[in-house]
């Protein structure tokens, strides 16, 4: 057996059994031996980004690693944002990148560089394979570091001589550590923090979000007040009518410091003290509120269901009725799109089981309310905030996912980042349905030049922001990647769109046209009216920002 073959064995049988590929000459073993392992689904991506994207969605539906296999370090490079994104989910990911035989690199020929440099930024573990002998034991530890908990990016850099090199022998799958236990006095203090009467919030990411854990945590506001908050970007949250229901924190800063105002305590569960994502000028970039302590209940390490539970015990409310998601959809909207009633539309027909990618960017603001009540779902979101995300993240979710409806709504910027995973999706003939908010900009953009205070724009400031000249035909884009699009400029027939993409196998797309969110008007005065709303008394200003942002 060479080392490819035994590589492959040894990932299939510790259940690391997909792998998106883009490969090269230096992988041509590794691909070839493709044919001696079937039970290895290898899914080929036309772009690394869709690869390592698709990687991260599979492990986070399958709760196995994803792999990856990419082709020295350009395609690493090439992969890289998805990574870093699944990195930031805490999404475990296995990338073998092959390397030119070892005797080789001494040559500096043209595809020659320092791979183990471009994956560091990403990977927690990095190894290059010295020997045949050694491969399947670098490849169990890959898979025990990604793994992790929590969840980690693991690359595996396999030079050609190692993978063509005969004698290996596949690995027993490695015995894996599991979560440490939460320790009594996190438990306590969190307890006292509740008892103090105090107004205090549990912030809920990672594996809080699932549902065992969210009854948890809604079993102890129920009983006690604290309230529920969700990280701002989940790597996987499920919700939906019979589920907790869970207000995320918000992106804008100004709508999360609301959110978070008057708060004493904060309990960390399987999430960071929030922080802006950017720093503006005159702001602050903690979001915890003065005089509040910051308690880690359970860090990402550890045992978070347990966690939950000992804080059930610890307060005496394993008898509580959480508050569960009534069953509710919005009404089918009519007339023009707007993001507004493409949100509705979506709420109104999402199917029982889907699995929704959210790139949406601006144009899904209103998604949160308008499919709070739908069927139990699961919502994956953009992790780590490198836009071009959602499309391969929806590819992975279907391959792990067959039989579950996969939803992935794409703004059109990001989109266009990793658009080759429409091909990806018509190949494998994915139950995907996209839905691409077509609104001829970067708008986010536009709103946070208005907020950095960075002076007037001018034509060519815009124009850096504008996706028009020429418009951009979606429909047309994904028929030549082989999916089936209609383009929708009504809310009845996104819906009917929807509704047909649903009830048919393989991949859809439906180019929505929306207007932009913002106009220029609410985009010049949005800074001072931001500020403005934090210097409102708390519950005047929760009801605005409830209505700013639903
Ligand atoms: C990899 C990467 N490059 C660039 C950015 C900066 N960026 C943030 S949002 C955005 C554009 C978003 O536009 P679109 O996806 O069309 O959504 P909209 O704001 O229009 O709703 C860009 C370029 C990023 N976040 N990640």
């Amino acid at each position: 057996m060479n080392g490819a073959q035994a590589l492959i064995r040894t990932l299939v049988r510790a259940g690391v059994s997909s792998c998106f590929t883009n490969p090269g000459t230096s992988e041509m073993h590794f691909v070839a031996a493709l044919d001696a392992v079937p039970e290895m689904r290898a899914v080929l991506a036309t772009f690394e980004g869709v690869a390592t994207g698709a990687a991260d969605g599979y492990a986070r539906m399958a709760g196995r690693p994803g792999a990856t296999l990419l082709h020295l370090g350009p395609g690493l490079g090439n992969g890289l944002a998805n990574l870093h994104n699944a990195r930031k989910g805490k999404v475990p990911v296995v990338n073998i990148v092959g390397d030119h035989a070892t005797y080789h690199a001494k040559y500096d020929a043209q595809l020659q560089s320092d791979i183990e440099t471009v994956a560091r930024n990403v990977s927690a573990w990095v190894r290059t394979s010295k020997s045949t002998g050694e491969l399947s034991r670098d490849v169990v530890e890959a898979i025990v570091a990604a793994i992790g908990p929590p969840g980690r990016v693991a690359t595996l850099i396999l030079p050609a001589d190692v993978s063509w090199g005969e004698g290996a022998q596949p690995a027993d799958p490695p015995v894996l550590p599991g979560r440490k236990p939460v320790p009594d006095d996190a438990v306590q203090a969190a307890a006292g923090a509740i008892r103090s009467g105090r107004r205090t919030a549990l912030l809920l990411g990672g594996r809080a979000l699932r549902a065992d854990a969210l009854l948890a945590a809604a079993r102890i506001a129920a009983a006690t007040g604290a309230k529920l908050l969700g990280e701002v970007f989940p790597t996987r949250l499920e919700r939906g009518a019979g589920l907790p229901p869970l207000e995320r924190l918000a992106y804008v800063p100004e709508l999360a410091s609301v959110q978070l105002s008057g708060l004493k305590h904060l309990i960390l569960v399987d999430a960071k003290a929030p922080v802006t994502f950017f720093a503006y000028p005159g702001r602050r970039s903690y979001l915890v509120p003065d005089g509040c302590e910051v308690y880690e209940l359970a860090s990402p390490d550890a045992d978070v269901l347990g966690g939950l539970d000992a804080l059930v015990e610890a307060l005496g409310v394993r008898g509580a009725t959480p508050d569960l998601q009534a069953a509710r959809r919005p009404d089918r909207p009519t007339g023009a799109l707007t993001a507004e009633s493409a949100c509705q539309a979506i709420g109104a027909v999402l199917p029982e089981g889907a699995v929704v990618s959210d790139e949406s960017v601006t144009s899904g603001a209103a998604l949160p309310a308008a499919t709070a009540g739908a069927p139990r779902h699961d919502w994956l979101t953009l992790t780590g905030g490198a836009i071009g995300q959602g499309l391969p993240v929806a590819v992975g979710a279907a391959v792990a996912a067959p039989d579950r409806p996969v939803l992935a709504l794409e703004a059109d910027g990001s989109a266009l980042y990793t658009i080759q995973s429409l091909w990806t999706m018509a190949r494998e003939q994915l139950n995907v349905t996209v839905v691409i908010f077509n609104n001829r900009s970067y708008a986010i953009l536009n709103m946070e030049l208005a907020r950095v205070g960075a002076g007037t724009a001018g034509h060519e400031a815009k124009a850096q922001l504008d996706l028009s000249r020429p418009d951009l035909d979606f429909a047309a884009v994904a028929r030549g990647l082989g999916v089936h699009a209609v383009r929708v400029e009504t809310a009845e027939e996104l819906a009917k769109a929807l509704e047909r993409a649903f009830a048919e196998p393989g991949p859809h797309l439906i180019e929505a046209l929306v207007p932009s969110m913002f106009t220029p008007l609410q985009l010049r005065a949005m800074p001072l009216a931001l500020r403005a709303l934090e210097k409102l008394p708390r519950p005047i200003a929760a009801r605005v920002r409830d209505r700013l942002l639903p």
